[in-house]
Formats: C-alpha cells, sequence, structure tokens
C-alpha cells in the first residue's frame, strides 16, 4: 500500500493526504472490520465443519474494498443492493457479529430472514440494506428501480424522501457481469444518468470459471467503457488505502448527479468459491499461492507497521479482542431459538391487506354506456393513477409518445392494444413511460420501486415474451417478502395480455400458461372475463399489497358480448371469489378467461338437449375460489373443468386432483378437462381451431359427463 512514514503519535485522529484522508483512527476502525469479517468467516466455517450451520460462503479477500465502500456511505439514507461476498460491506454499514452469526445457524431471530435464507444474505430495513436472493445479477435491475425512485421523490417530495445526493450501491462479482440483468440495468442507468454505484469484484473466479472465459479480454472495464455517461474506475481492491480513494471519486461523481459508476475493484479469493466447492479441484497450488501474497489483510497489517501506525502488541490485543466478540455472538447465537415449524407458510403474502376480504367487495355505481374490456381497464388505469399519486406505469410501447415536442400533434400510441392511451398525456411523462425492449429490466425495476413505495404498474407487452422476466418475477417478486420474513416487500401489478383466437396470432402471440405462474407461492393471478370484472378486479390489484399477475385476454379486448358498465372509481372486485355466469343442476363446468363465453353457449346448447349446466367463472386463479367449486360439485355430482391453455399441466389438472381428492364421494362421473392440445397455437386459422378448445369441444365434454 502506498504512504509515507507518519508517526503514531502524530496523526492519531487527524487525517492525512497521504492516506486519502484517513487518519490513524479510520485505519485502525477499518482494520478492525476486515479482520472481524475474516474472522466470522473462519467461526463459520468451524461450525460448519461441526454441523452447527449448513452453509458458509466467505468474503476472505475482499474485505479492503467491502469496508472502504461500506465506511463511505451512508446506511439508512443510501441504498445497498448487496450479494453474498458482503460481509465485511455489511459489517461495515452496521451489521453485528451476533447477527451475522444468528443467520448461519439460520435462527428465528436472524434479522436478514427468520433463518429462511442461506446465510450471507444480509438485510435490514433501517440501513437501506435490501434482501438479496441467490440469483447472481437479478438485484441490479432492482437498484436502478430504487435509483430511479429516489429521482421521482427528489421530484414529488410530499411522497417520500430522497436527498439529492443520495446513492444506490449495487454489488455483484466478475461472474454476475455475464447475466443478461447486468447489462439490462446499465443500458437505463446511463439513459436516465442514475446515481447508482456498481461495484464489481473481481475475484478472476466464478465458481470454477476463470475471467477471461466469463469475459472478453478478461476485464469488465473494457466492454463498459463505451457506455454514454457511465464513469468507469478501477482499483486494487485489497489495498485499503487505495479502494478508499477510488471510492472517494466514485462517489464524488455519482452523488453529483452526472450518473452512474462502475467501480472494478480486483480482488483475490482466498477460500474456496463456497464450503461446497473444493478449489484444489481446478487452481494451481502456485495461483493460490499468488493469491495469497495479496491478502488484504496481510496487506493492511503490514502496512500498519510500516507506517508505524501500530505494533505488534496493539495489533495483538485487537485481535484478542476481535475473537472474543466473536465467541461471545457464536455462543448467543448457537443458544438463540430456531424457527418453529409451523411458521413456514407465514408472510407469502401481506399479513395486513387481505384482497379477499369484504374491503374489497365494493360494488360501486354502475353507470354510462356498455364499454369493451381494454376502455375498461384504461378507465380504471386513469381513475386509479388520480387516485395513487405512487403508481407509475412503464413497459414496452406504452406511452403516447416518448419524443416530447410531438406529442401535442400525434394522437399518441398509448401501448400495441391501446390500454394505456392518453395515460401520459394525462399523468406526465414522470409517471408514464416507454421502456427498453427487455422484460427483465421492466419487472426488475418495478421491484426496486415497488420496494421504495411506489405502486408501479407494468405492462409486458404479449404473455409469450414474459420469460426473460421469469427469473425477476419467480426468484424476487414472488420470495422478497416471505426471505426477508416480511421486512421488505414488492407489491406491483404486471398486466399481460395473454391467449390466441386471435386467427393468426400463432406461436408467438397466443400462448396460454398461467399455470406456471400458479406453481410460484407469493403472487396473485387474475384472470378476468368480462369488462365489469377487469375494472373491478384491477382495481382491487392496484389497492392490495401482494405482487399481482393481471392477465387481459386479448381476443376479449374487444368483444361485444362481455361489455360492461364501469361502476365508478371505487368498484373492487375481491380475489378468490367465483362468479355464477349461469345456473344449472346437472353439469358444472369450472372455466375462465376465453373459455366462459365458449361454455355458455355450449351450455345453450346442452340446454336445448335438456341439460342443465352450471357455469363458473373463476375470476382469479391464485387464489382461486375452493367454496364455489366445492358447492357446485356436491350440487351437480358432474363436473367438468374447461380451460384454453395445454390440457397437460394445465390449471385444470390441479383443480381435477383437488376434486377427485376432497370431494370424491360426491361425484357421479369422472372429472373432465378440456383443454387446448399439447402443441403450440400454430398460424393457419384452421389449426389454430383445431387446437385451441372450441365450443363444441366443451359440449362434447359436458355430454360425455352428463351421459356417464
Ligand atoms: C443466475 C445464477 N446462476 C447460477 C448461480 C450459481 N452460482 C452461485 S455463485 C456463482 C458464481 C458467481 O461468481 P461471481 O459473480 O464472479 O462472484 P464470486 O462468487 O466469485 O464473488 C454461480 C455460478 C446463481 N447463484 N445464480
Amino acid at each position: 500500500m502506498k504512504g509515507s512514514t507518519v508517526s503514531q503519535d502524530a496523526n492519531s485522529a487527524s487525517s492525512s493526504p497521504a492516506y486519502e484522508g484517513l487518519s490513524r483512527d479510520d485505519l485502525m476502525r477499518f482494520y478492525r472490520t476486515m479482520l472481524l469479517s475474516r474472522r466470522l468467516d473462519d467461526k463459520e466455517i468451524q461450525l460448519k465443519n461441526q454441523s452447527r450451520s449448513y452453509f458458509q460462503i466467505s468474503a476472505a479477500g475482499h474485505e479492503a474494498i467491502q469496508t472502504a465502500v461500506g465506511m463511505h456511505m451512508r446506511p439508512g439514507q443510501d441504498w445497498f443492493f448487496p450479494y453474498y461476498r458482503d460481509r465485511a460491506l455489511c459489517l461495515a454499514l452496521g451489521y453485528s457479529s451476533y447477527d451475522m452469526l444468528l443467520g448461519a445457524v439460520g435462527a428465528a431471530d436472524d434479522p436478514s430472514s427468520g433463518g429462511r435464507q442461506m446465510p450471507a444474505h444480509w438485510s435490514r430495513p433501517d440501513l437501506n440494506l435490501v434482501s438479496p436472493s441467490s440469483a447472481v445479477a437479478t438485484q441490479c435491475l432492482h437498484g436502478i428501480g430504487a435509483a430511479e425512485a429516489c429521482q421521482y421523490y427528489v421530484q414529488f417530495p410530499e411522497l417520500g424522501h430522497c436527498g439529492n445526493d443520495d446513492v444506490v450501491l449495487v454489488s455483484l462479482g466478475d461472474g454476475g457481469t455475464s447475466e443478461g440483468e447486468f447489462w439490462e440495468s446499465l443500458n437505463t442507468a446511463c439513459t436516465r444518468r442514475l446515481p447508482v454505484l456498481y461495484l464489481v469484484q473481481d475475484n478472476g473466479y466464478a465458481i470454477s470459471v476463470p475471467v477471461e472465459i466469463q469475459t472478453p479480454g478478461g476485464d469488465i472495464t473494457r466492454l463498459v467503457s463505451s457506455f454514454p455517461g457511465l464513469e468507469v474506475i478501477s482499483v486494487d481492491g485489497t489495498d485499503l488505502v487505495a479502494s478508499y480513494g477510488a471510492v472517494s471519486r466514485a462517489l464524488e461523481y455519482a452523488r453529483s448527479g452526472r450518473g452512474p459508476v462502475l467501480l472494478k475493484a480486483s480482488v483475490v479469493r482466498l477460500y474456496s468459491h463456497s464450503m461446497s466447492d473444493d478449489e484444489r479441484q481446478y487452481r494451481s497450488e502456485a495461483e493460490q499461492k499468488a493469491d495469497e501474497a495479496r491478502d488484504p489483510l496481510r496487506q493492511c497489517r503490514a502496512f500498519l507497521f510500516e507506517e508505524n501506525l501500530a505494533d505488534e502488541s496493539t495489533l495483538a490485543e485487537l485481535a484478542n479482542e476481535v475473537d472474543a466478540e466473536v465467541q461471545e455472538a457464536a455462543d448467543r447465537a448457537l443458544a438463540a431459538a430456531t424457527p418453529e415449524p409451523s411458521t413456514a407458510l407465514r408472510y407469502l403474502y401481506s399479513p395486513s391487506v387481505d384482497p379477499t376480504s369484504a374491503q374489497f367487495d365494493v360494488a360501486g355505481e354502475p353507470a354510462g354506456d356498455p364499454i369493451t374490456m381494454v376502455t375498461a381497464i384504461n378507465r380504471t388505469l386513469h381513475d386509479e393513477m388520480e387516485h395513487n399519486p405512487r403508481i407509475l406505469t412503464f413497459g414496452e410501447d406504452i406511452a403516447d409518445c416518448s419524443r416530447a415536442e410531438a406529442l401535442t400533434s400525434v394522437p399518441g400510441k398509448g401501448g400495441v392494444f391501446k390500454a394505456t392511451l392518453g395515460l401520459q398525456r394525462t399523468y406526465g411523462r414522470e409517471r408514464v413511460f416507454n421502456s427498453p425492449l427487455a422484460e427483465a429490466n421492466i419487472v426488475g425495476r418495478a421491484i426496486g420501486m415497488a420496494v421504495r413505495g411506489l405502486k408501479p404498474v407494468v405492462e409486458i407487452q404479449f404473455f409469450d415474451y414474459i420469460w426473460p422476466a421469469m427469473m425477476q418475477i419467480r426468484d424476487e417478486l414472488t420470495m422478497l417478502r416471505y426471505r426477508s420474513n416480511n421486512a421488505f416487500s414488492c407489491p406491483l401489478v404486471i398486466r399481460a395480455p395473454i391467449g390466441g383466437y386471435l386467427r393468426g396470432g400463432s406461436l408467438y402471440h397466443s400462448q396460454s400458461g398461467e399455470s406456471i405462474f400458479a406453481h410460484c407461492p407469493g403472487l396473485r393471478i387474475v384472470y378476468p372475463s368480462n369488462a365489469s370484472d377487469a375494472a373491478g378486479l384491477l382495481r382491487t390489484s392496484l389497492r392490495c399489497d401482494d405482487p399481482v399477475l393481471f392477465l387481459e385476454h386479448k381476443h376479449l379486448y374487444r368483444q361485444t358480448y362481455n361489455r360492461g358498465l364501469y361502476a365508478g372509481a371505487d368498484h373492487r372486485i375481491p380475489f378468490g371469489q367465483a362468479q355464477v355466469q349461469r345456473n344449472g343442476t346437472d353439469v358444472a363446468v369450472i372455466t375462465w378467461g376465453a373459455l366462459v363465453q365458449r361454455t355458455l353457449l355450449a351450455a345453450e346448447r346442452a340446454a336445448q338437449r335438456g341439460v342443465s349446466v352450471k357455469v363458473i367463472d373463476l375470476r382469479t386463479i391464485a387464489p382461486y375460489d375452493w367454496d364455489a367449486i366445492r358447492c357446485a360439485v356436491t350440487e351437480t355430482s358432474r363436473v367438468v373443468v374447461a380451460h384454453e391453455d395445454q390440457l397437460t399441466c394445465g390449471f385444470g389438472a390441479e383443480i381435477a386432483a383437488r376434486i377427485a381428492d376432497e370431494l370424491f364421494e360426491h361425484l357421479d362421473a369422472p372429472v373432465k378437462r378440456v383443454g387446448a392440445l399439447d402443441c403450440p397455437v400454430a398460424y393457419h386459422p384452421d389449426l389454430e381451431a383445431a387446437i385451441l378448445p372450441q365450443t363444441d369441444d366443451v359440449l362434447r365434454v359436458i355430454n360425455e359427463v352428463s351421459e356417464y
């Protein structure tokens, strides 16, 4: 480490330009944090070897840069999106040894997760330290959303606090930079000039994959150097003083409002990737030795001696003190209570707002002429944006016109289906804007905004293209509340046009697949079949406290048969409440979406043959109305489940299985299902008609069941 000879008594508390403005006391404090981090790693390794904890991943070799960042930034004011190696960073921000060890043993009082997350996934709301998942790089997009929330609050201070110079830290490894989410986040960070500090800790490896395989040229800074507005800084992240200086410069840039910074810290990984890995299988001894020579703790110790800032006995005393702290914390953590197994289902959803409750049962006052489903959605969005200034909406093509100068002279795009038409014109470009063509970007940013108290309602242009966002939905959106034991949440709405019957929609504009999302606990799934339900259910989605996937059937957007009256700006429909669309006594059909109308037509035809069919529109898939299904089965003893999605593993399979399980003795016939063929939806209308379930198919199965 660079420095000049400064005697110990000359500079105990005053800062020295030779040490990037750090005083001896600062340096000693930083050294202590680095040492504490290492000793905690070693204690956890011991606990794991003794089978008293269940996983370990260390920060060994990363401590200097992390301490420098943590000491520079402002917990509780700046925001932090860490990754699993950030032990020294989190200690520097104020996370305690005891709390870390509570995480290691999975104690009930582990403040990060109550024993739900692996150790090393630290979080605490009062520090603005946001609960990370284990999926590398997803946090990059959350950081962007958090920074956008900051800009929003600066503009609308009555809605939330953000200082003019607050910065969002996004921390990740060199391997993580290969993920699309890293690049999708850089896109928006630069486009919107966001105050984001990317800390890339490059230890040369992602488990066993060396950086030259990961990154062309082996250095991420070469790849990002052309991003407009991105400041790029490299530093030896094992050198505490150099790291501190580099962080100073990085933060100065980010705090000045000029845009994002990427700080690449070259570090070493002194232990294997985690205790589930053995690096001797893929690293030479010589290479490991070379890394050991760069050990930041050793370097810092040598520096303190060389600069006469500490002597052997001072550091020995400090080490004893750290060891005592770690031992005491470990003893207490090992004695701490473990999580109660009966709490396993807690905090999948908001404990305070129940969208199935009477609070969401508000009929409203239907008035005016009947409107289409897409108009009902548009009107609801308008009214809700008026009602709640925290609602923002963005997605691909959803704005009226991105170029402000043209907005007055054009009618506006407002979404490829026009569901968002006029929102930007009415509520402004801060609240309604286009996103890049990147679905993970859309959902990931929305999560970051929601964490900071905004209410994003985002559009995925076609359900068929939701898949790049699947990681964000499955691993982040639905799990944040659960994994943080209710400390963090991200209630937001994803609107996604779904389904076929388009005559030409083909494979990539006709997909269904609600059952895939029904397999993601933590997510509400809404699937209206008509205009009035769409309005009431969308309002509930926007006012509840959970993440909602709001599926809008494209074919139903503009039909005449499902038009309805708009019931005003307060109309709400509770989730999990099916609607009986037709009463009948012989057969019950459980259905939703585009199959509702087809089933009603089939029921009409069945009635002509003397078969009385009850038609139940589920309206929401998660939760679904089991009571309504149970009543229908007990009343009719014959049941069909009809949906547009493929038969195999469609949501009908779940309903049929549960009926067989719980209502078997009430049945007079097998539970039958109607669904699409198990293939994609092909282009030619004749093929489409053969693949998707039609009225005739529903009628045939109704007949089979009634005649059984
Ligand atoms: C999206 C995703 N893919 C794979 C993994 C499994 N995994 C965990 S850590 C890791 C390597 C990450 O390397 P890097 O980003 O360089 O960070 P380091 O652990 O070296 O600090 C991998 C592949 C994961 N957690 N997330």
